[in-house]
């Protein structure tokens, strides 16, 4: 029985290389073990990172969006553009502030809906 049982610790044992840095970096409790939690802490750690840098993403989209609509009417209502043109532009304006309060609009209603759904948990 005592063989068997050591049999299978040795199928079952796994090893880092030396020195290994992902290894370091996973057992966070420095006890040279790297348990299933730990790892499992770490690939959610790596979810969330990446997570709010899609936020970020996201933000900065939004942002610019909104900046550039406002630009584009303010650069509009000035004499730089001579009415003449105006009329040539609208085309190109309507579907350009339609467009980018589309994507204002839906970051909006999608952030409200993550709320929600982090509520109800
Ligand atoms: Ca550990």
């Amino acid at each position: 029985m005592g063989i068997v049982y050591a049999r299978v610790m040795e199928m079952t044992k796994y090893e880092f290389e030396k020195g290994s840095e992902i290894a370091k970096s996973l057992d966070t409790n420095g006890d040279k073990i790297i348990t299933d939690k730990e790892f499992l802490m770490k690939e959610r750690m790596i979810f969330l990172e990446n997570e709010d840098k899609k936020q970020d993403q996201q933000r900065y989209l939004v942002w610019f969006s909104a900046l550039s609509v406002t630009i584009f009417i303010v650069v509009l209502m000035t004499p730089i553009i001579p009415v003449e043109r105006i009329s040539h532009l609208s085309g190109i304006a309507e579907i350009w502030v339609i467009s980018n309060m589309g994507v204002i609009g839906s970051f909006i209603g999608f952030t409200q809906i993550a709320k929600r759904k982090n509520m109800e948990k």
